[in-house]
């Protein structure tokens, strides 16, 4: 009986050896296949990081130049994003008798009717910073826009 019993015993033995054994080449190879998969994982996040980043880009876009329309009473397009330390150049077509102010960098300019109007500055700090029209009413009628600076 022990001797049917430790025969036993030892068969379970080996098979456990050998069903570790197989186990643990299994679990190694699957490792190693994994890995590459495991690295096209990880190229997966990046790969969205910069799709992402291009749709973050999207607005990301930098207006350093730029054609504003100025009417009564708005500005077209009213939001540009700008480059601290980089000189923008704004081109504002003016309808009706309008101006063009930024107060953080000292912008101020007339606008005569029907003509353009180029306004340099160079932006000195980031933020987010309104540009307006300072004529009576105008800005309250909505004459305004945003001006982010990064
Ligand atoms: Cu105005």
């Amino acid at each position: 009986m022990h001797k049917i019993l430790a025969v036993c015993m030892l068969v379970l033995v080996v098979v456990a050896a050998a069903g570790g054994f197989f186990l643990f080449q299994a679990l190694e190879q699957s490792a190693k296949q994994s890995r590459p998969s495991v690295a096209g994982q990880m190229l997966i996040p990046v790969s969205t990081q910069s799709g992402s980043q291009t749709t973050a880009d999207k607005p990301k876009v930098y207006h350093q130049a730029i054609d504003i329309e100025s009417r009564s009473f708005s500005f077209a397009p009213n939001v540009f994003r700008v480059k601290m330390g980089e000189s923008v150049t704004a081109t504002v077509t003016a309808r009706g008798e309008h101006t063009f102010v930024v107060d953080e960098f000292h912008v101020d300019e007339k606008t005569q009717d029907g003509e353009k109007a180029t306004i340099r500055f160079t932006p000195d700090k980031k933020g987010v910073f309104s540009f307006y029209c300072s004529r009576p009413g105008h800005r309250q009628a909505g004459q305004q826009g945003v001006l982010i600076v990064e």
